[in-house]
């Protein structure tokens, strides 16, 4: 008897690189195979699965998910029930996500198998994973990339009632891909000829317009590229077009953003996802369980970042980059990356320590909307306790001459102890898009939270930071509030100049308001240091738990 498969679920034949992985030979079980929790890659849909027995073997055949929201039951192209072939035979599970919600989904195969008709029956299971996701668009990619499970879809022969409306789903899917297509490549012909006449200067131009409206050069991802979700930042002249953030990052190529980060890379083995946390557009969280690589019998909660299947290389790069602001450092109220994963053909992904109530932001709402039935609900003090928090996170910064750039309480992040920890801003553009503004540069900054030097001649220092806190301590005392909310972004900086601030907030005591308003001092010098603030903020704490 031999049952083998190969590790990804492509036929070894095509594969050509798979080695095949063998479950049973010469009769013999390799319990060590079968202990395998494969992860499939999300584009691939089938299985394939060798085998033959050399004497009378029965088999019995069964599927569970654990996530049947998120995957249908796998479908065989054999019988549930029958004898294993005499004759070297392949047979294929169809593994199809039913693409109602994002998560990874863990399949159990089982083969129940009777030699010789004795009562022995041995029984062997085979388990993968799979990340399935919320379908946003017509399935495009799964009939262009992976000709054969097309293939198999199409088999009008082997059709089940199911398929032939997934037929009809994916075909029409194809005709939406066609369509967009030829409107891209229109739009990008106009473009080409508008640019020729411009700039009479055809080299530079092709190359730069085909940047524009094909941000990723592989070409499985190019109809992707095209869909609605992707033509919104293509046509924006804000963010996250490829020319601003090519400014941001200062030219850093995907290759050398990984190179920086070879050192802490782990296996996609090691990590198993669970909730998406918060989603943008090309950007997610999720809650994730890191297994440690001493002992895999021990796991520890992790944040992991991660882009989806539109983002662009420069994207990626971005993330990579602008997660290691805080590496390296140690500290009790600071969030650094721990660990990457980017392994080759999955999305890179960024690891950070658990923290269980998550995104301070997104707490901080949430309080505000349990606060209309429980005022008692989170405290003044606990507030002020996660100021001071944040304070010693960015005086330890300060000392080592660290400048945040982007302090914020949607950077920050808390748990059920209501310990603070500051973190770096990977994706928070794309995750809280309304903090982020343009102004005419092709930058997109945090306007809202800048002190006028960096609005103005894009000085950072850690002035600029505590400018930065100080709208953060607002956000606190406020619950989460947008600041100077009423604003145009092109104003702020001849607003600020003039004088003009957030104003106080109902309930915030004239204390704290003066501190937050010594924080927005025009001249950086006259700002307190974080240092001053930490004292000053405990002393204030100190004052309030003699009041309650
Ligand atoms: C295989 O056998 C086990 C135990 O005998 C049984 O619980 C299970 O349902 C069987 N599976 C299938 C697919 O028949
Ligand atoms: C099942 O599918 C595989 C691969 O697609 C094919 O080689 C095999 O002949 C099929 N088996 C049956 C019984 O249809
Ligand atoms: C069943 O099979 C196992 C191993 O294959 C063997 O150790 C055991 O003796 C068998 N039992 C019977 C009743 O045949
Ligand atoms: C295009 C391609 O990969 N075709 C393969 C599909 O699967 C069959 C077996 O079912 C192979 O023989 C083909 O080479």
């Amino acid at each position: 008897l031999m049952i083998s498969c190969t590790p990804s679920g492509n036929l070894s034949s095509e594969a050509g690189l798979d080695a095949e992985l063998y479950y049973v030979r010469n009769d013999v079980v390799n319990h060590y195979a079968l202990s395998f929790n494969l992860l499939i890659p999300s584009e691939t849909n089938n299985l394939h699965f060798s085998w033959h027995a050399k004497s009378k073997v029965e088999y019995k055949l069964g599927f569970q998910v654990d996530n049947p929201m998120a995957m249908d039951m796998p479908q065989a192209n054999i019988s549930l029930q029958g004898e294993v072939p005499r004759m070297l035979s392949v047979f294929r599970v169809e593994l199809s996500c039913a693409g109602r919600l994002d998560s990874e989904v863990t399949i159990l195969m089982q083969l129940n198998l009777t030699i010789n008709s004795s009562k022995n029956i041995t029984v062997l299971n085979f388990k993968r994973r799979k990340m399935c996701y919320k379908k946003l668009e017509p399935e495009v990619k799964s009939p262009t990339s992976d000709k054969n499970s097309s293939k198999a879809i199409f088999d009008p022969v082997n059709a089940a009632p199911t398929t032939s409306t997934r037929v009809f789903y994916i075909s029409v899917g194809v005709c939406c891909a066609v369509i967009f297509l030829v409107a891209i490549i229109l739009a990008v012909l106009h473009l080409h000829s508008m640019k020729r006449i411009e700039l009479d200067d055809s080299i530079s131009d092709s190359s730069s317009s085909q940047g524009l409206s094909q941000p990723s050069t592989q070409t499985t991802q190019y109809l992707r590229a095209d869909t609605p979700n992707n033509a919104t930042p293509v046509t924006s002249k804000c963010y996250p077009t490829l020319r601003i953030e090519k400014n941001d990052l200062k030219s850093v190529t995907l290759m050398e953003a990984k190179a920086k980060v070879k050192d802490i890379a782990i296996s996609r083995e090691r990590i198993t996802l669970k909730d998406v946390l918060q989603e943008g557009t090309f950007g997610r969280i999720f809650h994730g369980i890191l297994i440690e690589e001493k002992d895999p019998s021990k796991e520890k909660q992790v944040f992991v970042k991660t882009v989806k299947d539109q983002a662009s290389e420069v994207q990626v790069t971005m993330m990579l980059t602008e997660s290691c602001k805080l590496r390296g450092l140690h500290h009790r109220n600071l969030l650094p990356i721990t660990h990457v994963c980017i392994e080759e053909g999955e999305k890179p992904m960024v690891l950070l320590p658990y923290m269980n109530w998550g995104n301070l932001k997104l707490f901080l709402r949430q309080c505000k909307l349990v606060e209309a039935n429980n005022p008692q609900a989170i405290s003044q003090q606990d507030l002020v306790h996660m100021a001071i928090q944040i304070a010693c996170g960015m005086s330890y910064l300060a000392r080592r001459e660290v400048i945040h750039k982007d302090l914020a309480a949607r950077n920050c992040v808390i748990d059920d102890a209501l310990q603070v920890k500051i973190t770096d801003n990977a994706l928070s553009r794309d995750l809280f898009p309304m903090d982020y503004h343009c102004l005419g540069d092709n930058e997109n900054r945090p306007v809202r939270w800048m002190a006028l030097e960096s609005l103005v001649n894009n000085e950072f220092s850690s002035a600029s930071d505590v400018w930065a806190f100080g709208v953060t301590l607002w956000e606190l005392m406020t619950l989460g509030q947008t600041p100077y909310v009423d604003i145009d972004p092109f104003e702020m900086a001849a607003y600020l100049k003039d004088g003009y601030r957030i104003a106080q907030p109902i309930n915030c005591p004239d204390e704290l308001f003066a501190v937050m308003a010594c924080c927005w001092a025009l001249d950086p010098e006259e700002r307190p240091k974080f240092q001053q603030l930490v004292q000053c903020l405990t002393e204030f704490h100190a004052a309030l738990g003699a009041y309650v």
